[in-house]
């Protein structure tokens, strides 16, 4: 007897970080997924970079038929480029080295146009899974309203509701998170878009430091994957201990909420409305006239770390 699992149909949005490739590794083993299209945005990466890793990864996983696509769109907040080629540690270590990547199923179609096509074609609604700005995302439903109803929930890596931001730059105040302050304006738009969003604010990745008892679990999988992840991690742990630059499990975080059980995470409802002016710009805030969307509020670390273990373990 088979049993048949309804996958999850999902377009992933990622901005080439270290733990936006970590994320993408994660999700390519997350049996209930069907990954149709990954998208890269410009933002804390070099875009040629993010391809160079996106398409190994996917090649290692045995999926080098899911198509990638580079945005070119931009929010007006740059990250620091120290951050920005960070990164290109990944597909400079031997295991990415040795793969050949498929190019293939990379097309030069800007990734806008790319979700805008997915989703006029798609018969059934698609998931979003964003792990930088959500920049493609609005300008690929602009002007489209009819694809509105294809958006089945986005779940984005952003804001900071009830804590304190991460952005340390002159012109701004601290309050916003990083992916909601490189594009204000896209943050608004998604706050008030109407979509089924859920955010996985600094509120609930907070509580996922990526540290040494986490590296060391992982490490004791001594598979294939672990390692690759662990050298992926390894490559973060110069920012640890200071708090502005200690790496947490942002966008890992996003991305297990779509395979965690429910009672591993709280999730919020409310109305919420984002700044996009100095020196709040980016700042994600509850707002009676903003717009209604959830949140994980918090999330039970311990089982949040034991699902990427997991997941994270074994061979290609
Ligand atoms: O604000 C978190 C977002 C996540 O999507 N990114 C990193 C994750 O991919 C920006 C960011 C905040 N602090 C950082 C960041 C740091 N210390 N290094 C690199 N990126
Ligand atoms: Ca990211």
């Amino acid at each position: 007897m088979t049993v048949s699992v309804t996958r999850r149909r999902v377009i992933f949005d990622h901005d080439g970080g270290i733990d936006d490739l970590l994320s993408l590794l994660l999700l390519l083993r997350m049996p209930n997924i069907d990954l149709v299209g990954v998208c890269i945005t410009p933002a804390d990466c070099y875009p040629d970079d993010a391809l160079t890793s996106t398409l190994k990864i996917l090649t290692l996983c045995g999926k080098n038929d899911i198509p990638v696509v580079v945005g070119n769109k931009t929010g007006p907040n740059p990250f620091p480029p120290d951050w920005r080629a960070q990164p290109r540690i990944c597909h400079s270590l031997p295991a990415m080295l040795r793969v050949q990547e498929t190019q293939s199923n990379h097309s030069g179609v800007p990734a806008h146009q790319f979700i805008r096509d997915i989703l006029q074609h798609s018969d059934t609604p698609l998931t979003v899974l964003m792990t930088g700005p959500a920049t493609n995302l609005m300008w690929a439903l602009h002007d489209h309203p009819v694809l509105f109803d294809k958006v089945e929930e986005v779940v984005w890596m952003g804001g900071a509701i009830d804590v304190k931001g991460n952005v340390a730059m002159h012109d701004h105040d601290g309050s916003a998170e990083w992916n909601a302050y490189w594009d204000p304006a896209a943050t608004a738009w998604l706050l008030a878009s109407g979509l089924s969003v859920c955010l996985v604010p600094l509120d609930a990745t907070n509580a996922l430091p990526v540290n040494r008892d986490f590296l060391c679990e992982l490490a004791a999988c001594n598979t294939p994957v672990s390692d690759l992840a662990g050298q992926f991690w390894a490559a973060t742990v110069t920012a640890i201990p200071t708090y502005e630059f200690t790496y947490f499990m942002w966008d890992i975080l996003s991305t297990s909420i779509l395979g965690l059980p429910t009672h591993a995470y709280e999730r919020e409802t409310g109305t919420l409305s984002a700044s996009t002016s100095a020196p709040q710009a980016g700042r994600v805030y509850r707002d009676p006239q903003g717009g209604e969307v959830s949140w994980v509020a918090s999330v039970q670390a311990q089982e949040a770390r034991r699902f990427v273990l997991q997941h994270l373990c074994g061979e290609f």
